[in-house]
């Protein structure tokens, strides 16, 4: 598929995916999100990708939200059908089994916030800005942002973020937990590049193994989740990888981790 509406680029094990719609803020169209189902299963379908960073072209802009003009058009029927296309395509995004980090360059509103609250974290220039901002259209977040932020910051501040539709800065994201770390405009991508490529030197098995068990825990209590952590990790400790991790260290070298993403 031929992509108008951003693009994917792969170099050394760390796919970066772009959003470049830059008439609209890259707000997200039913094409845009086309387009991202597409690179998600490319993503997906590649071994040879261990990491995938989201961030948006240009500085003003990471996603503007979902596109208004074409939002205001829609049915009822029309309007469900949308929010469950953008919520199925976020949330294949959110089930990549390799980590995904959200490098937010400018907005992120309504589904732009929403689609970095899909990534498994977010760093974030100085210049962003985040908000659920659908409030001011007479209409509430459809892109798992009712859910995703409520798990992630609390159900009170995210009451108080949909209420009123604010926009915060960087800075106030950091405090609530929305975002792990703030940088100048000009090191957001080395820096986030940096970590990425730390990430991309583990286990792919462990990485998969922790990004489902930390998942499916936040969705189940104690128990269960613990059980399932056990589970996970006896099945990691017969990968090659944990024969490698624990190898190296007991000869006192760097791992080399060449095992694939299923163990
Ligand atoms: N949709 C469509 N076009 C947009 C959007 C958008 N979300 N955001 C910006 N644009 C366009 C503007 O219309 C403008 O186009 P033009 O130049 O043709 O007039 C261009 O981008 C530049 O925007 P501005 O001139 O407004 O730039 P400013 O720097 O003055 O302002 C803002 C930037 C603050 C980002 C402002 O554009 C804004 O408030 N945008 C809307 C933000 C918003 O409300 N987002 C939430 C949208 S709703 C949503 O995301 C719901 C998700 C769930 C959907 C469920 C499906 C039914």
């Amino acid at each position: 598929m031929t992509y108008t509406c951003l693009d994917l680029t792969c170099t050394d094990g760390i796919a970066t995916l772009t959003f470049n719609r830059p008439k609209a803020l890259n707000a997200l169209n039913s094409a845009l999100l086309t387009e991202l189902a597409d690179a998600v299963r490319q993503v997906d379908a590649d071994e040879t990708v261990r990491v995938l960073i989201l961030t948006g072209a240009g500085e003003k802009s990471f996603i503007a939200g979902a596109d208004i003009t074409e939002i205001a058009t829609l049915s009822p029927l029309g309007a469900k059908q949308f929010a469950q296309f953008g919520q199925e395509v976020i949330s294949s995004l959110q089930a990549l089994p390799i980590p995904v980090i959200a490098a937010v360059n400018g907005f992120a509103l309504g589904g732009g916030c929403e689609m970095a609250l899909a990534c498994d974290f977010i760093y974030a220039s100085e210049k962003a800005i985040f908000g659920l901002p659908e409030i001011t259209l007479g209409l509430i977040p459809g892109f798992g942002g009712t859910q995703r932020l409520a798990r992630l910051i609390g159900a009170n501040r995210t009451k108080e973020m949909v209420f009123t539709g604010r926009h915060l800065s960087a800075a106030e994201a950091r405090e609530i937990g929305l975002v792990n770390k703030v940088f100048a405009p000009e090191e957001l991508m080395t820096k986030t590049l940096d970590v990425a490529r730390v990430i991309g030197g583990k286990g792919k098995a462990s990485l998969r193994a922790a990004k489902e068990t930390i998942g499916q825990g936040l969705n189940t209590d104690l128990a269960t989740g613990l059980a399932i952590e056990r589970d996970a990790f006896a099945l990691c400790l017969a990968s090659p990888d944990a024969q490698e991790g624990t190898t190296a260290f007991l000869e006192k070298r760097k791992p080399v981790f060449t095992g694939s993403r299923k163990g």
